[in-house]
């Protein structure tokens, strides 16, 4: 999408709905807005029916300030709790059967790379923990084997959420949801390490604890998308509903989990990605 097809034809500009105009007026399209201005500008994401304490709202209203270029960007969602905020996402996202997401960001990713040869759309995937790691983790695994340019985002909130609470492979052992009454048996699943080993040319681990770190993280692995290979980006986001905690305590369980060592900010740049987001970064230092 290029900024024109954003703007409104003039004469129509009176019956647009006020949302809309003020998203041309002070949206971030076009503008080099990250974490650091929220609030200051109308942003992509304002209204959800997510839940109080939602780690996931949070961590998607960072991740849609961290993008490079929103009007160059296609979201591919799948199944779960973050499915019932993207009607509200002023971006093109694309709804994907549960578990099809990366088959299906890799094919738009290709489609996109012929019909705009001379442009660069970034193509970035955003979906649960249960789309992600257990059942779409076959198109997950081939969409890395195969080098494709896009991102994958986890939202790790350990659990089924949206169906009630059942575990997940990214639930940790022991872990106990109204659908898991007795614990689970088996560890959480390295889906960090995995994806390095399969391939990613950008791996991290991150939470909405420290918004700015959260930022970078993306931007580097979007970025390193479109010239290097597939990224992943884990993002930690705790679900006060199914994990029975109050919604205010979001911040405090993650930094909890950082401190007992069960969450781990962790960064894994192949030598090839670290030399292009090294070129990239210092050349954003002299603008
Ligand atoms: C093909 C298909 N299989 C199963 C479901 C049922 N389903 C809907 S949401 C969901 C759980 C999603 O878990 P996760 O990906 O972790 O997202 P969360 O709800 O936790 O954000 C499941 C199993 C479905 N809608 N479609
Ligand atoms: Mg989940």
């Amino acid at each position: 999408m290029s900024e024109n097809i954003l703007k409104f034809t003039p004469c129509f500009e009176d019956i647009m709905p006020d949302e809309y105009k003020e998203l041309v007026a002070s949206g971030p399209y076009g503008k080099d807005l990250g974490v650091s201005q929220l609030g200051s500008y109308k942003e992509l994401l304002e209204e959800h029916p997510l839940c109080a304490g939602c780690g996931l709202a949070l961590s998607l209203r960072l991740i849609l300030a961290s993008l490079p270029n929103p009007a160059d960007t296609v979201i591919v969602g799948s199944t779960g709790c973050s499915a019932l905020a993207f009607p509200q996402v002023a971006l093109h996202n694309i709804h994907s059967l549960f578990g099809n997401q990366n088959a299906v960001a890799s094919g738009l990713k290709r489609a996109l790379k012929l019909r705009y040869p001379d442009k660069t759309k970034d193509v970035v995937v955003v979906a649960g923990d249960g789309a992600t790691a257990d059942i779409g983790l076959d198109m997950v695994m081939q969409s890395w084997f195969r080098g494709e340019n896009i991102t994958t985002i986890m939202l790790d909130n350990e659990a089924y959420a949206n169906t009630g609470g059942q575990e997940s492979g990214m639930s940790q052992q022991g872990a106990v949801l109204n659908m898991a009454p007795k614990g689970k048996n088996f560890p959480k699943i390295s889906l960090p390490e995995i994806a390095r080993e399969a391939g990613c040319a950008y791996v991290a681990v991150t939470s909405p604890a420290q918004p700015k770190r959260l930022e970078k993280m993306v931007r580097r692995a979007i970025l390193a998308a479109r010239e290097v290979g597939p990224t992943y980006v884990q993002i930690f986001a705790p679900c006060p509903t199914n994990y029975k905690f109050k919604p205010q305590e979001t911040i405090s369980l993650i930094k909890k989990r950082e401190k007992e060592g069960t969450h781990k900010t962790r960064e894994y740049i192949s030598p090839q990605a670290q030399e292009f987001l090294a070129m990239v970064e210092e050349a954003k230092k002299d603008e």
